[in-house]
């Protein structure tokens, strides 16, 4: 039995509770539209396992890990930005702004992209 949270929002998406645009899924992984898009395509692709972020990634893991970046492939071929190029980005603790605490890969093309992702005048931790 796969570990799932009853009140996180993500695993309740896994489990068809809360509606979703899902691109694709499959026994591990889902990947659906994220509803607050901030590029042209922008999916989320979550593991299937509640997972907390990649702090929480126990070494019993590591397919779940690997099944979340083999989708990224699969997704972006799907919505069509796979030979244009796209981003993977897993914002992970509080700099990061981790806001959904159930691993997750956004996953950002369609649109030519900056780097760095941070602002000019960024405080840096030093
Ligand atoms: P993060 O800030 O990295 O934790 O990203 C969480 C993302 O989840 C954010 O871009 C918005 C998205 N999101 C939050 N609630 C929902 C929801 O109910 N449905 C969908 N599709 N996306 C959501």
């Amino acid at each position: 039995m796969i570990h799932q949270e009853p009140d996180c929002l993500f695993c309740r998406i896994v489990r068809g509770e809360i509606p979703a645009s899902i691109v694709y899924r499959n026994e591990h992984v889902v990947a659906f539209r994220d509803i607050t898009p901030v590029a042209s395509q922008h999916l989320l692709i979550i593991p299937v396992k509640h997972i907390v972020s990649l702090n929480d990634l126990a070494a019993e893991d590591e397919g779940i890990a690997g099944h979340i970046l083999l989708a990224a492939g699969i997704v972006a071929d799907i919505v069509g930005i796979r030979e244009s190029g796209y981003r993977l980005v897993f914002n992970t603790g509080r700099d990061a702004m981790q806001s959904v605490l159930h691993i997750h890969a956004h996953l950002l093309g369609g649109n030519l992209m900056g780097w760095p992702p941070f602002p000019a005048d960024a405080v840096l931790h030093r």
